[in-house]
């Protein structure tokens, strides 16, 4: 107390929420009253913020904080109780009757959409040094992820709208979480490609703050290192969207301009909007509250497994349980082998992609909160939410301890301070038992290819596992429309196998479009005609709407670019040198970081190109 400088009375307020939380050693070596005066404000400054970011505030963050770590302590499994079983839920095969039939409904539905995109994450595993969402998601076109995102949901809603005709034109809305690490450079790839075409008013970005770290079991808050007038901070993980979502208001309003769904996606996955719309089908017609896309995953893999956990009070909820919580939970009842394939060569828990396509009306959620909040001993006058999406993280509901390690077996010091976390994923469990939370399974060749580790990593990575890097996320891309343009018909050669920073990858043609040419796999077959075929060393990008593949034979590489209403018929035999695919070392600094990650660039020898600019018809027969 000796050592504060003259304080507001809202400092004063905070100072003394910190000393009766047992946070003294914050002040300790602090110098007398005049010296350093602003630099002891600049850290009440912290605190103020600290403490209005976190739902009940900083001494509610530090007493969930006490009560996890206790836990920890003593070995409790948070899972203690409850016992995993495979669940059972929706499973797609790309192009059959049953996806047709979902894709049709949810790109009706579309129109009663929003879209919130997380992307706080740094990506530390991925090692790049600028945004992950301005990293090209193939570098055939050099298309970014925003981009791409952007321009899938634009295409969405024009079709969307289209199909819903008198009822009028509807905006996509688009809400996009950052955090201090990527904020500004978000704003920043914005302003400078003029929102990738959407309306500006269109896309909201939410920013969530860092929480404090924790030093020791009485979770006393850490001081940075490098200041001692500042308490160290990490992200609180992607479940602060949910109160955002609230606290900024957006929701309200969505739900009050008659959205119906909200759609949380992570930063690069390039193939997440071909799953899309039969997802969000599969919501509309089983009425789902909650909808997580799954894809099969090879058992340890390193993404959360889809499971059902029954109580032994009775209770049962379907909920991530990440992936190294699955393998000791099963152990831990009657599984002695833990987490492994089963004979389909994959773990029978599906693995959760963090897509998530809530519900957003369903009144009567409203009285079970409040019975959550009251058995906890909560305020209940957070409780205003008029709709079923409601926000567990208000009041840390959902947060649990980040992954940390003592230093002994005392467990009464850690290797390095911990804070605490929440998970997008993790909504469902607070969640009355009558909600109707399923998952749709895909297959991972057009559902699923984040780009998350450095390519070290990803060279180190068990054969058969996936790599989940800059090099397979592009490749997938290729992949993935090349299958697909073979079930609409199309003879596309099969893929090579090359090395790229030590991971073999199979090389498919360099097939790409805009997600208004192909927004559905019925979109697609309806433009494609006659006998196309493509070989293995060739490139089509197709940059239009109405571009339309009529016997066509391609042995190099197409480039064709075309406005709205410009329709283009393209035919006849296209041959020419093409776009040679070409090695690159990670450790090559001369290569920009974006292109080394992959460990290859596209040398573009010779194409035949061509732009529409005007509406017409025109026709394209080399
Ligand atoms: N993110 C934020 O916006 N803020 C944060 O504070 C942290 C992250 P990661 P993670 O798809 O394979 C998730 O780091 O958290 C954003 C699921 O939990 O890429 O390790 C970030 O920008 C897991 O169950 O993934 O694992 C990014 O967009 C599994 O599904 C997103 O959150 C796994 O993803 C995810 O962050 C997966």
């Amino acid at each position: 107390r000796k050592n504060l400088p003259l304080l507001s009375p809202q400092q004063v307020e905070l100072a003394k929420m910190l000393l009766e939380m047992n946070q003294s050693h914050l002040f300790e070596h602090w110098p007398e009253p005049g010296v350093e005066d602003d630099e002891k404000r600049e850290f009440f400054d912290q605190v103020a913020r600290l403490h209005a970011s976190y739902p009940g505030g900083l001494a509610s963050y530090i007493k969930t904080a006490r009560e996890l770590l206790a836990d920890s302590k003593a070995g409790k499994n948070p899972y203690d109780g409850f016992t995993p079983s495979v669940p059972s839920g929706e499973t797609l095969t790309f192009g059959d009757d049953n996806f047709i039939q979902y894709e049709e409904a949810g790109v009706r539905e579309a129109r009663k959409a929003a879209f919130v995109l997380v992307a706080g994450g740094l990506g530390e595993r991925l090692g790049y040094n600028g945004i992950k969402v301005a990293l090209p998601i193939e570098t055939t076109t050099g298309t970014c992820f925003l981009q791409h995102y952007i321009e899938s949901i634009l295409a969405l809603q024009e079709t969307s709208s289209r199909l819903a005709q008198g009822e009028g034109p509807t905006e996509i809305p688009l809400a996009i979480m950052t955090s201090d690490d990527t904020h500004s450079r978000t704003i920043q790839l914005l302003e400078t490609n003029a929102y990738f075409g959407m309306k500006p008013s269109q896309i909201k970005l939410l920013k969530q703050e860092k929480v404090a770290c924790l030093d020791d079991n009485d979770a006393r808050l850490a001081v940075d290192p490098n200041n001692k007038y500042k308490i160290q901070t990490k992200p609180h993980g992607h479940g602060d969207v949910h109160s955002l979502l609230y606290s900024s208001g957006l929701l309200k309003e969505w739900l009050g301009a008659g959205r119906k769904w909200v759609l949380f996606f992570q930063d690069t996955n390039g193939l997440l909007f071909k799953a899309i719309p039969s997802a969000l089908g599969v919501s509309a017609i089983k009425e789902y509250h909650v909808n997580s896309l799954a894809v099969p995953r090879k058992a340890k893999e390193a993404i959360g497994g889809i499971t059902r956990l029954t109580h032994q009070d009775g209770r049962t909820m379907v909920i991530n349980v990440e992936y190294n919580q699955l393998d000791p939970l099963l152990r831990a009842t009657g599984n002695p082998d833990g987490d492994v394939n089963c004979e389909t060569g994959y773990s029978p828990f599906p693995g959760n992609i963090n897509q998530l396509i809530c519900l957003g009306d369903g009144i009567d959620y409203v009285l079970y909160i409040g019975q959550t909040y009251l058995s906890r001993g909560m305020q209940t006058t957070y409780v205003e939410v008029a709709s079923g999406y409601f926000y567990p993280s208000l009041l840390g509901i959902n947060d649990s301890l980040s992954y940390f390690r003592y230093k002994d077996s005392t467990k009464t010091a850690f290797k390095s301070s911990t804070r605490l976390e929440c998970m997008m994923q993790d909504y469902p469990k607070t969640l009355p038992p009558s909600a109707r939370v399923g998952f749709t399974v895909m297959d991972t060749w057009f559902a699923y290819a984040p780009v998350k580790n450095n390519p070290e990593d990803a060279a180190k990575v068990p054969k058969g596992n996936p790599y989940h890097s800059a090099t397979s996320g592009e490749m997938a891309i290729y992949r993935a429309n090349s299958l697909i343009l073979r079930k609409a018909g199309v003879k596309v050669d099969d893929p090579v196998q090359q090395v790229f920073n030590g991971q073999e990858v199979d090389v498919w043609p360099r097939i790409v479009w805009k997600p208004k040419w192909g927004l559905t796999y019925s979109d697609i077959k309806s433009k494609v005609s006659g006998n196309c075929s493509i070989t293995g060393n060739s490139t089509i990008a197709l940059k239009g709407q109405s571009i339309y593949l009529e016997d066509l034979t391609l042995d190099g590489a197409l480039v064709i670019d075309a406005v709205d209403g410009a329709e283009v018929k393209v035919g006849g035999s296209v041959q020419n040198a093409g776009w040679i695919i070409e090695n690159v070392d990670f450790k090559d600094t001369s290569v920009p970081e974006e292109v080394r990650i992959r460990g290859f660039k596209i040398n573009k020898v010779e194409q035949l190109e061509k732009t529409y600019k005007e509406p017409g018809k025109y026709s394209l027969k080399p």
